[in-house]
């Protein structure tokens, strides 16, 4: 992975000194953090955004034989047959009652190597995870702030697809292209869309479909995605706008390395660990954003839920639009 040549990096400590944090608002005992925001009325309020019902699902296929899209040091899945009819081929399957054959899968994988959330306690610093739990209550798995709690609760609200690849002419960003809070904001209005306080914020960039587009070895070549980049007015909006939920079609939600700090992936601390903004990563936003594109509508109701993996960082996702 390619970093930035800066020699004067700072700490996330000095870079998020006087940065807002969420941190209590919720209660001591809180662990899904601005999901909070989607109350039942936001929710019913979300529901009036379907019109059409047309369904998308926003999953990228995972155990793909030809590979999947992941962080740098994780690996796909892989998925092995068991069982199938082979066995019974050869001899070898079980003799029921009534003649049922079937066919079962094995499968090895980092729950965040695919289209997945991020746990609350995935990131932080300065000892300390999402709402000030000690950081080694994720020592052997996270006892707090895990991905199961989201997993329990779900995700339901108003989804707006910020379609800035499309805005900025392109079929996807570039390595380490940025943009802004205004960026999202000036993209929504032209797309005759605005964002609202409470909005779960679909962001294309492109940047997944090139992974099936180049290939893998082309794609992870000098690796920085491109994304959406640190400032402090950007986490105060985002603080502002009680925003919960942030979903991307890259690996890694925001652009790699900080162009101006040179830190590496400090929203995820800005926004996951200090407000409690839940991160969607690896989305597949292609078919949406054509639609989108085609129909004029870019809101919609965003229903998901992670798996319910005890203890777990993050956990594999499909989440569901309805249009
Ligand atoms: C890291 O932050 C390293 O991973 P993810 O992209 O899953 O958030």
């Amino acid at each position: 992975m390619a970093h930035a040549p800066h020699t004067d990096t700072p700490e996330l400590t000095e870079l998020l000194r006087d940065a807002p944090k969420n941190w209590g608002k919720w209660g001591p005992d809180d662990e899904v953090g601005s999901l909070n925001y989607l109350t039942p009325e936001v929710v019913i309020k979300a529901a009036g955004s379907i019109r059409s019902g047309k369904v998308f699902t926003l999953q990228c296929r995972m155990a793909n034989p030809e590979g999947d899209p992941v962080w740098p040091g994780r690996q796909g899945a892989t998925r092995v047959s068991v069982i199938d009819e082979g066995h019974w081929v050869a001899g070898k399957g079980l003799d029921f009652a009534g003649g049922l054959h079937y066919a079962d899968d094995y499968m090895t994988c980092f729950p965040q190597g695919s289209t997945q959330y991020d746990a609350l306690g995935h990131v932080w610093y300065d000892d300390q995870i999402w709402n000030g739990y000690d950081a080694k209550t994720t020592i052997g798995g996270l006892s707090k702030a895990s991905i199961e709690p989201i997993a329990e609760r779900g995700v339901v609200g108003r989804g707006i697809l910020l379609d800035i690849a499309r805005w900025r002419g392109k079929d996807a960003l570039d390595p380490a292209e940025t943009f802004t809070h205004e960026d999202l904001m000036a993209c929504a209005r032209a797309q005759g869309a605005e964002i609202r306080q409470h909005d779960i914020l679909v962001v294309r960039t492109g940047w997944i479909a090139q992974y099936y587009e180049k290939g893998e070895a082309e794609f992870f070549k000098d690796f920085v995605e491109p994304g959406l980049t640190h400032s402090k007015e950007l986490v105060q909006w985002f603080c502002d706008m009680e925003i919960p939920n942030l979903v991307t079609d890259t690996i890694a939600n925001e652009v790699t390395v900080d162009p101006v700090s040179g830190v590496v992936l400090p929203l995820h601390n800005a926004l996951m660990r200090n407000l409690g903004v839940t991160l969607t990563e690896i989305a597949w936003l292609e078919d949406l954003a054509a639609d989108c594109a085609e129909d004029g509508q870019y809101t919609f109701l965003y229903t998901a839920a992670p798996l319910k993996i005890v203890n777990g960082a993050g956990a594999p996702v499909n989440p569901v639009v309805i249009k």
